[in-house]
């Protein structure tokens, strides 16, 4: 039978393999095919501006600011509205047009930069273009790796952005990078060199949100955030987005309506800038793929900002709201570009007439281990390292997922020797952040610096140790790697943590089914990658 569409992007693709009747993540190859072309047109307007810049032309901010938006709504959960998706297509090709009239050399650009078909044509295009239409599966794999770490760059990029902190040479970067996707000239291993350079730009992305985040919202501290309910109306938010939290938190202020945070917008709290509102009330609910059941419990609006939303129950659809790269057809999308105030009132209308939040669990939550909260701690944790309190380290973090796999994470939490210390970040965490795992002298077993995102501070609290303790190589460290993934942002902080030099990374559930066997081993025998075993044999593995 003939594919009806091909993505293999994420860990729950179909099969370990590819979906391609229907995404398991609910995306229909309508989407799909439109997801494709607009991967494709992008990395054309990629190739115009790659070489715009070779000819010494600038490319302006709003072009970078629609490619990282492209790639953002491509990635797992995040729009599911073609007509949405076709919108960015028309776009980019009009855009297209207008760079190429500026181009002095034309010569040998790639179809995907000369490409400018009519909407009648977009299904016909997109069914030649897709992953497939390259052969090789070597090359395949490579340009997939690529791709997907772009765009979870994009995605950190788009935050940055939004904070209006733009980097120009990333931009640059991510645009030649993607034109290299295209180049049929480039062999394995110049790929492979590229799938590297890829994570040097993430650790560059990483840190260019973080300062972002930690410029406009100050330095996460340890805070302790409620679980559970008040008994006003609330807005719930989920996703990435600090700026459209802040908006939020604004708008709602003196309304009497609550505002609580889901899955990756929990370390919200962690921030200074946010204690300040009285109506921010807390976390609700767990990570992202258990949102049915609780966005029907919580009985209010929620709002997207980014991934993951999974495409929602017709119960509480109307009460489901969008903004930036996310989109969901039926669902109300709330626009702003960059700069300007956001307009949130039709949510706060909305949540003023819905009853208060349903209560699913009371308690509390600690996180807010970022760099410099890690840092100012930095004392007792190494003298607890030096007499042995702390035995190891184990950087837990990554994305969380419904697979029932995914319990081995719970497991491993709860069976760790108590003399390991869990370094967390991204939505991993809700599989053990509830357990009480205790802590050693004072210092909690889980500390949580964020989201995916913050894995950047995990990073630097890596290297502040191996600096601590004048160590040569962070692989000396008192320090394992079991992280999971689900989506692509985790590809980004995956090769990230390759650049920096970190080896034997465990990634699990299983390991992406886009890596061909090639790929595989060169991942395993220049890096020590390897997937996941039994919860006991890894404990002997990472312990003894
Ligand atoms: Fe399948 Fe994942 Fe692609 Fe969705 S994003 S279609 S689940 S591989
Ligand atoms: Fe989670 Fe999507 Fe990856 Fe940001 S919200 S970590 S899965």
């Amino acid at each position: 039978m003939e594919n009806k569409m091909f993505c293999f992007q994420c860990q729950e693709t179909a099969g370990c393999k590819g979906c391609t009747v229907r995404g398991v993540c609910g995306k229909t190859p309508e989407v799909a095919a439109m997801q494709d072309l607009l991967i494709y047109v992008t990395k054309g307007i990629s190739a115009v501006t790659t070489r715009l810049r070779e000819e010494g032309q600038p490319v302006k901010p709003k072009i970078n600011h629609m490619i990282t938006m492209n790639l953002f709504i491509t990635i797992t959960n995040a729009n599911f509205d073609r007509e949405a998706v076709v919108e960015a297509i028309r776009h980019t090709l009009s855009c297209k047009t207008e760079l190429l009239k500026v181009l002095s050399n034309t010569s040998n650009l790639p179809d995907a930069a000369l490409w400018n078909g009519g909407e009648e044509e977009f299904d016909a295009k997109a069914a030649t273009v897709g992953v497939l239409a390259t052969e090789n599966e070597d090359i395949r794999s490579l340009r997939e790796l690529i791709t997907y770490g772009l765009k979870g760059l994009a995605a950190y990029t788009k935050h940055a952005n939004a904070l209006l902190l733009d980097d120009e040479e990333l931009d640059a970067f991510l645009q030649s990078a993607l034109a290299k996707t295209l180049d049929d000239s480039l062999t394995v291993d110049e790929l492979i060199a590229l799938t590297l350079e890829t994570g040097k730009y993430g650790v560059n992305g990483m840190a260019l949100l973080d300062r972002a985040n930690t410029e406009a919202y100050g330095n996460p501290e340890i805070t302790t955030v409620d679980i559970g309910v008040r008994n006003n109306p609330g807005i719930l938010i989920s996703g990435h987005d600090l700026r459209d939290l802040e908006m939020l938190l604004e708008q709602t202020a003196g309304t009497g309506v609550d505002v609580y945070t889901h899955s990756e917008m929990l370390p919200a709290h962690y921030y200074p800038a946010f204690k300040k509102y009285p109506h921010f009330a807390g976390n609700y609910g767990n990570a992202w793929w258990k949102q049915k059941e609780e966005f029907e419990a919580f009985n209010g609006p929620i709002l997207m900002t980014t991934n993951c939303v999974v495409p929602p129950a017709e119960s509480y659809k109307d009460r489901l709201w969008t903004t930036g790269a996310t989109g969901v057809p039926g669902c109300r999308h709330i626009d702003g570009a960059y700069g300007e105030v956001k307009d949130f009132s039709p949510i706060i209308a909305q949540a003023k007439a819905c009853p208060a939040p349903t209560e699913l669990e009371t308690g509390s939550i600690v996180g807010g281990f970022a760099h410099e909260q890690v840092f100012a701690l930095a004392e007792p944790v190494v003298n607890a390292v030096k007499s042995g309190a702390i035995r190891k380290f184990v950087v837990m973090a990554g994305c969380d997922g419904r697979h029932k796999t995914r319990e081995y994470y719970k497991e491993f939490a709860e069976k760790l020797p108590k003399d390991v210390v869990i370094l967390t970040a991204g939505c991993a965490k809700y599989k053990y952040n509830k357990l009480d795992l205790g802590d050693i002298g004072g210092i909690p077993r889980v500390l949580d610096a964020g989201q995916c995102n913050d894995s950047y501070s995990l990073a630097l609290i890596a290297l502040k140790l191996k600096e601590i303790f004048e160590l040569d190589d962070i692989n000396d460290l008192p320090l394992a790697f079991n992280i999971a993934w689900y989506e692509q942002k985790a590809v980004i902080v995956l090769l990230a943590l390759l650049y920096l030099g970190v080896k034997n990374i465990h990634l699990g559930p299983t390991l992406p089914a886009f890596l061909s066997p090639n790929v595989a081993d060169v991942l395993v025998e220049n890096f020590g990658i390897a997937g996941i075993g039994t919860v006991e044999d890894d404990l002997i593995l990472f312990f003894g």
